[in-house]
């Protein structure tokens, strides 16, 4: 297997998010890349391998024009309006429902524009790095159209909850996405399953009215958890697309019983719509203790998650979201590759 990563990801490692009122020590941070790539390695699940450059064309099949330009000068935007050594950018308003939700270049009112939450610092390098992990999903994507079986993407910053013209979540660009349309390009059809602890609102919502991707998410119930605003078992899809998207929340304190059992639906479905390739938004923040999530999975659960997505038999693409116990975050990515690499 081969793991594509690149040292580009340290771009971005902010030191703060902002939450319950003050700024705590950020989550996601630039350790994490190098933790589940030494996972990896260690267990001799895979090869390192450095991405290629895609130019712009496959990003714009998912992210809009205007969205990719912002992100590309939101930070020197930012020190426009606070110095150059302005801290990283952290927006303070946004349009609310009874506001005028117009595209404003102003660099603090943009932010609000284009994000959705406070837990997403934008830093100097955060571009660099997010248009990096971006190769990283497409190289993945590349390698199963090329035959490989599965294919790691060491994506960092994640990108499950990042939008056509959203970012939030810790996430800038949704890599996920960026893979599920290069391989439906390529005559794939392809099912994308979330097994994140969070919702992948990005994910859902740019494939809400298409047909031709199958969105699948396992996640905490947002009446409980983050993203709170999406996420329930009523999205279906809409349109063209309705049927096509399958949430299934799951209550805080899930484990491995009820978890395994969802699974099963989310794998039943799978089957039924017919997918030749899978692409997998790997989170492994369903662990119990999870600073930001709320399930129980443990131990050899994440090997059970990765043979049952194993026995799908169908070519994979990972790419990596959540997981912030650094002390297991390493031994869980691992498990699953392992588990879906026995299977299939
Ligand atoms: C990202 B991924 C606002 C942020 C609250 C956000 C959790 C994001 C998880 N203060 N926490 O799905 O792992
Ligand atoms: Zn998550």
């Amino acid at each position: 297997m081969k793991i594509f990563y690149t040292t580009a990801h340290h771009h971005h490692d902010p030191l703060f998010e902002f939450e319950g009122g003050r700024f705590i020590p950020a989550h996601e941070r630039a350790s994490r890349g190098e933790i589940i790539k030494a996972a990896l390695t260690s267990r001799k699940l895979g090869n390192l391998a450095l991405p290629r450059h895609f130019g712009n064309e496959p990003i714009l099949r998912i992210h809009s024009p205007e969205y990719v330009d912002f992100m590309a000068s939101a930070f020197t935007r930012w020190q426009e309006r606070h110095g150059k050594d302005a801290p990283p950018a952290f927006p303070s308003v946004w349009p609310g429902r009874s506001l005028r939700p117009r595209v404003h270049t102003d660099g603090e009112a943009v932010l609000g524009h284009y994000t959705f939450d406070m837990g997403t610092p934008i830093l100097a390098g955060t571009f660099n790095a997010a248009r990096a992990a971006i190769d990283v999903a497409l190289s993945a994507a590349h390698d199963v159209l090329s035959g490989a079986r599965v294919s790691f993407a060491l994506t960092r910053p994640p990108g499950h909850h990042a939008a056509g013209d959203l970012y939030g979540g810790y996430c800038f660009f949704n890599n996920a996405a960026l893979a599920a349309q290069m391989l439906t390009d390529a005559r794939r059809r392809v099912a994308v399953l979330d097994v994140d602890m969070h919702h992948g609102n990005g994910t859902q919502t740019i494939f809400y009215e298409r047909a031709d991707v199958l969105t699948v998410s396992l996640h905490g119930d947002p009446a409980h958890v983050y993203p709170y605003f999406l996420g329930n078992a009523d999205e279906t899809g809409s349109g063209a697309g309705e049927g096509f998207n399958l949430n299934l929340p799951l209550a805080p304190k899930t484990d491995w019983s009820d978890y395994g059992a969802a699974l099963d639906q989310a794998i039943a479905r799978i089957r039924n719509f017919g997918a030749d390739t899978l692409v997998l938004p790997l989170g492994v923040d369903t662990v119990t203790g999870d600073p930001t999530g709320a399930f129980r999975l443990e131990g050899d659960d994440f090997l059970r998650l990765g043979e049952k997505i194993g026995a799908l038999g169908l070519p994979v693409v990972i790419t990596m979201e959540g997981g912030y116990r650094l002390d297991v975050l390493g031994q869980n990515v691992a498990d699953v590759v392992d588990g879906i690499r026995q299977k299939l």
